[in-house]
């Protein structure tokens, strides 16, 4: 009899569908919002060897639901939607997709520096609304890019692409901030290490590309943004808890920080009451790190190729918790 597997809150396209349908019973759920109440869901659940999505709180809750679970797929880089800990003492292997989305995202993050550093949404909207009468005064007038100083805090792969666009691609000088030093980037593209302080204070762009964990949770708050100061832009594309969100909406109403791009927010969808999207300093976009039609399909067929290899027993091209499980 063939093993289960149950498919998550990201529909997959025919063609990857089909692969793994050669291969397994395929229970698809992704129709669901949140499945994690669903009957349905549970039930193929309580059967299923492997899981693949992403965009679910995968804890100990569901977990205790899958008696037979083996590999669990997630369809994105990050996973602080898993509790891993719980997954790797029940012996379930947990794999990512790394690498496929990181150009993208790095670019999602440029997109957002020369948005909120040129104020082209809010000037787009201006001239859609009729109001460019006149020439141009400086009131409108935005800050350079090139040339200036951009700090990435978080120095992993899309990390390195930011920097490497702002170095190569604008002439930046580039600060960096990382739980440990990478001498291979700053050889390869002549980051500075800074300490987190100091790259605040010193950067006109801090970027923000760490995991979201215990240690990075609200890493920036009051006084990050006061060590910023009034001409930094503030960018996060990495989770939104990464942040004090009501810190940051004080800072962009009172100046203390130049204005924010975002891509994530502590609640997804942003809830109609959080003013941020609102606000004149600020571009906030629908989390579209990785949103590109290519990008999103690498992903699903890595995440596809993740759990067909691994609940064949073979060691996935992501594995995340590999070495906790004592593997190889
Ligand atoms: C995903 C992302 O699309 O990969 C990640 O970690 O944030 C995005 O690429 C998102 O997580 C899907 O929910």
């Amino acid at each position: 009899m063939s093993k289960t597997v149950v498919v998550f809150n990201r529909p997959l396209e025919e063609t990857l569908k089909a692969k793994l349908e050669q291969h397994f019973e395929v229970a698809d759920y992704s129709h669901l919002k949140d499945p994690s109440e669903d009957p349905g869901f549970l039930e193929a659940l309580g059967r299923a060897e492997g899981a693949i999505g992403s965009s679910l709180k995968f804890g100990q809750a569901l977990i205790d639901r899958a008696p037979n679970l083996k590999v669990v797929s997630s369809i994105s880089v990050g996973v602080d939607n898993f509790d891993v800990e719980a997954l790797s003492r029940r012996g379930i292997l947990l794999c990512h997709t790394p690498d496929v989305l990181t150009e993208t995202t790095a670019d999602t993050g440029f997109a957002l520096i020369m948005a909120t550093a040129r104020r082209v949404v809010e000037l787009a909207d201006w001239v859609r609304d009729g109001q460019w009468k006149e020439s141009l005064t400086p009131a409108r007038f935005g800050v350079d890019v090139q040339g200036a100083t951009l700090g990435v805090v978080g120095m992993g792969r899309i990390g390195a692409a930011i920097a490497r666009r702002g170095k190569f691609g604008f002439n930046m000088r580039v600060l960096y901030h990382n739980r440990s030093r990478n001498q291979e980037y700053e050889g390869e593209i002549g980051v500075e290490y800074c300490e987190l302080d100091a790259l605040l204070e010193q950067s006109d762009f801090v970027c923000v590309t760490v995991p979201f964990s215990k240690q990075t949770e609200k890493m920036f708050g009051k006084r990050e943004f006061e060590l910023m100061g009034p001409k930094t832009i503030f960018v996060n594309i990495a989770r939104g808890g990464v942040v004090d969100e009501p810190a940051l909406i004080e800072a962009l109403e009172q100046g203390t920080i130049r204005a924010a791009g975002l891509d994530v927010f502590v609640k997804e969808p942003i809830p109609a009451d959080n003013p941020l999207p609102r606000m004149r300093n600020v571009v906030a976009l629908p989390h579209i790190g990785s949103a590109t039609d290519a990008t999103r399909y690498a992903m699903a067929e890595l995440a596809v190729d993740n759990l067909v290899r691994g609940l064949a027993g073979e060691r996935p091209k992501a594995p995340y918790n590999w070495k906790d499980l004592d593997r190889d």
